[in-house]
């Protein structure tokens, strides 16, 4: 019996037909098309182009979208016309036709990937290169992640207050700060960064995995418990933008969210922060009010986690730790029995050592976030505020070194208040101090720096007038 072998039909040498190759050059075609139109098209989603990397990144972006698009229509395109070509014929239940190896085919559908893959290797490497060099006159920036916000540090130095100080009346975690390098640390809830200036931000978390991300800019990269990453960029377009967080950090991720605002120049820099800087070096005397400040600007992540009605407007509605209403009784009572704390101890204790007593129902996800000393002993005045009556029912004693008000140790109250008025005074009070003595000429003439001596002071009128606040009335708490 002679056995029948199944015999390929020959065809000519490439296998084939003039016709066949028409096709695939005219699909070919249409493939490139649509490629370059979904490359075209989908761009227009993007959010705008607000530094210099966004061009470089969507130029990238551009190159993978046309490549992805033509493979996208290839496979979908074959995927559709065998669908619908090789339908089973009504009635037709056997199996289909088992093939298998196709040499040219495979050495085909291996190499031109291989060789798309090499190709966008080469060329994202190069504007990843590019993004990270470091820049000419590039500005650093500290960027602190911590569940759920954002925070950033500036060195600046005093004259951006346009005016000058006399350091050794400012106070004392002011000058321990300015006598390293003569810069001030800032901490801002916004980003500002300056137009064409490159930034280099330097970030670590405070607690868990975050991500730096800011669409416009095209930038993205993690914050890593332990180490400090980098990213660089350079804006491009004035505005406002949008930080986000990118990385899946606890409850409250979706709301960790900040501003990064775009300034024309350096000038509007200075201006910026300046406020920043006033808060700083010249903070009100009352330490209460001070922490009130300091958690009203949501610099700390504090709001995210804690409801406090007090400070609703600068939306503290946070629900992942216990709403900090009436905080106050409940550290003179409940909690000081419990933790056999005073309740000043046990208010700072809760914000600096926050898991060594946890309240009861709520599990250790409170940070540490390292915030200054005396900042601390701010809040703590602060929160000791928070009580039924709006009364402090315990008094606060901060160390010696946080107390800002009342008079530098072995000096007189007054000549403080002086160099402070005499600084910013109008011309109303200057008149007013010439006309009451003639030392208060000789006292304006000194807020370059050296320590006013002026035995007569400026009246409490003017340096109220000057300050907005009652300077001359004596600290809360005693030193
Ligand atoms: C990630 C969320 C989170 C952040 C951010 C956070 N807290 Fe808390 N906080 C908690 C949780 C949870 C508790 C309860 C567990 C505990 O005692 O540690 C708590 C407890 C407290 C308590 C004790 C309250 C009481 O009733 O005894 C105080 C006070 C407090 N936080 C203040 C702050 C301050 C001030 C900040 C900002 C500097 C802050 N928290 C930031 C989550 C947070
Ligand atoms: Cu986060």
């Amino acid at each position: 019996m002679a056995s029948i072998t199944p015999q390929k039909p020959h065809s000519n040498k490439s296998g084939l037909s003039g016709t066949t190759i028409a096709i695939i050059v005219v699909a070919g075609i249409v493939l490139i098309i649509g490629g370059l139109l979904i490359g075209t098209l989908t761009p227009k989603l993007f959010p705008v182009q607000a530094s210099a990397e966004s061009q470089q990144i969507d130029n990238l972006f551009h190159i993978l979208l046309v490549i992805g698009g033509v493979v996208f229509l290839l496979v979908q395109g074959l995927l559709v016309y065998s669908i619908w070509r090789f339908r089973a014929k009504p009635g037709d239940t056997a199996d289909g036709l088992n093939m298998h190896g196709n040499t040219t085919l495979e050495i085909v559908w291996t190499a031109i990937p291989a060789v798309i893959v090499f190709v966008l290797t080469v060329l994202s490497w190069q504007v990843f290169n590019t993004i990270m060099l470091p820049k000419d006159g590039e500005m650093t920036i500290v960027a602190n992640g911590a569940r759920f916000n954002w925070n950033f540090e500036y060195e600046m130095p005093l004259s951006i207050m346009g005016k000058d100080y006399d350091v050794s009346k400012l106070p004392p975690p002011v000058q321990a700060d300015l006598a390293d390098d003569g810069l001030l640390t800032l901490t801002s809830a916004t980003l500002y960064v300056t137009k064409d200036l490159p930034v280099v931000m330097e970030m670590e978390p405070v607690d868990v995995i975050h991500a730096f991300w800011i669409p416009a800019f095209r930038v993205k990269q993690d914050l890593i418990p332990g180490r400090i990453t980098t990213v660089r960029f350079t804006p491009s377009e004035t505005g406002e933008y949008l930080i986000e967080c990118a990385e899946l950090c606890g409850a409250n991720h979706g709301a960790m969210r900040a501003p990064v605002i775009v300034v024309a120049n350096e000038t509007e820099l200075d201006a910026a922060l300046m406020p920043i800087m006033q808060k700083i070096v010249e903070p009100p005397d009352d330490p209460a009010e001070r922490g009130r400040i300091i958690l009203a600007d949501n610099t700390y992540p504090c709001f995210t986690c804690h409801n406090l009605a007090d400070l609703a407007a600068s939306n503290w509605v946070g629900n992942v730790g216990p709403a900090l209403n009436g905080v106050a009784d409940r550290a003179a009572t409940s909690r000081s029995a419990v933790t056999g704390e005073t309740p000043q101890e046990y208010l700072y204790n809760s914000i600096h050592n926050p898991t060594d007593y946890l309240v009861p129902g709520y599990g250790p996800l409170m940070p540490v976030l390292n915030i200054p000393e005396c900042q601390v002993w701010d809040i703590v005045a602060y929160l000791a505020t928070q009580s039924e009556t709006g009364e402090p029912p315990f008094e606060v004693v901060p160390p010696e070194q946080c107390v800002v008000a009342g008079p530098p140790p072995g000096a007189e109250a007054t000549p403080e208040v002086g160099a402070e008025a005499t600084a910013e005074v109008t011309g109303e009070a200057t008149a007013e101090a010439t006309s009451d003595n003639p030392v208060g000429e000789e006292a304006i003439e000194q807020i370059g720096g050296a320590p006013v001596t002026s035995p007569v002071a400026p009246t409490a009128e003017a340096s109220a007038e000057v300050t907005d606040e009652p300077t001359a009335i004596p600290a809360t708490v005693a030193p």
